[in-house]
């Protein structure tokens, strides 16, 4: 897969060098490449930036820049890339947006400032492209940056053998499936007792049924604690007898 991200901090993106997609980069599985907006401005100031149409707070970034720095990316090339523009007020960002983009050969990430990015960019290459606006949740951001990070860390580890075999996304929270809408259960690891907290002993048991079991029990306890909205909905088909029997413990409605 190849990635092209335009910012006008490149530099937030030094943690793609390390780690799983640090290591993806270093065998090719995935091709980043990092772009400064500001490559494309022509004034001294090397400005990105204008004061927002119809007033109000902030400035908004410029149109031009951004089109002289997209249509660099996509110089030369047959088809074109998947743009994606983080912003708040994008669609959600979910494990089921970060499998459909896995499948892409090719992504553009464009990190906006300011107030946002001129809005007609998004229109000028919606009628070449596939552009998606995302949010990565409700909460305020900065900028775009921290944003593309998240996703491509999210995406990047989807793609084949950037997770090491030990490893699989197979049993990932979120993603479409059975286990998939409950979250994470507990883990443990050596030693069995820690500052005299015992490992759960079912775990230590070798019994696989009753340790597959007791873990469901746990990311059922979870999932109806931290986000009872994963829960409801989910019917007979996902949520057997014993399930039931656990959520009605905790007086889960349902
Ligand atoms: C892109 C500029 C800042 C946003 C005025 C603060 C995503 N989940 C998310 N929260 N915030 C962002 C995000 C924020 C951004 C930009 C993404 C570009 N800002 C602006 C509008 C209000 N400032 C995001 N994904």
């Amino acid at each position: 897969m190849r990635i092209d991200i335009i910012s006008i901090f490149p530099e937030y993106f030094a943690p793609l060098d390390v780690s799983l997609i640090g290591k993806a980069r270093e065998r090719g599985t995935l091709d980043v490449r990092l772009h400064q907006l500001r490559d494309w401005t022509h004034d001294i100031h090397r400005t990105v930036d204008d004061t927002p149409y119809g007033g109000g707070p902030g400035m908004v970034m410029k149109p031009e820049p951004w089109g002289e720095a997209i249509d660099a990316v996509l110089a030369g090339e047959a088809e074109g890339p998947r743009l994606i523009v983080p912003t708040p007020s994008g669609r959600p960002f979910t494990q089921g947006l970060a499998l459909d983009l896995a499948a892409e050969p090719w992504l553009l990430f464009a990190c906006g400032r300011y107030e946002g990015i001129d809005s007609r960019v998004m229109a000028e290459y919606g009628s070449r492209l596939r552009v998606d606006e995302v949010s990565i949740g409700d909460y305020v951001l900065a900028g775009g940056e921290v944003a593309v990070l998240v996703m491509v860390e999210a995406i990047g580890r989807l793609l084949p053998g950037v997770l090491g075999n030990a490893q699989s996304v197979s049993d990932d929270s979120f993603a479409p499936g059975t286990m998939a809408n409950l979250l994470e259960g507990p883990v443990f690891t050596k030693p069995p007792v820690w500052r005299g907290r015992e490992v759960p002993p079912i775990l230590l048991s070798g019994h696989h049924g009753k340790i597959a079991r007791w873990r469901r029990d746990e990311a059922l306890r979870r999932t109806a604690a931290n986000r009872p909205e994963l829960l409801a909905g989910l019917g007979p088909e996902t949520l057997d007898k014993h399930d039931r029997a656990v959520l009605a413990e905790l007086d889960f409605p349902g």
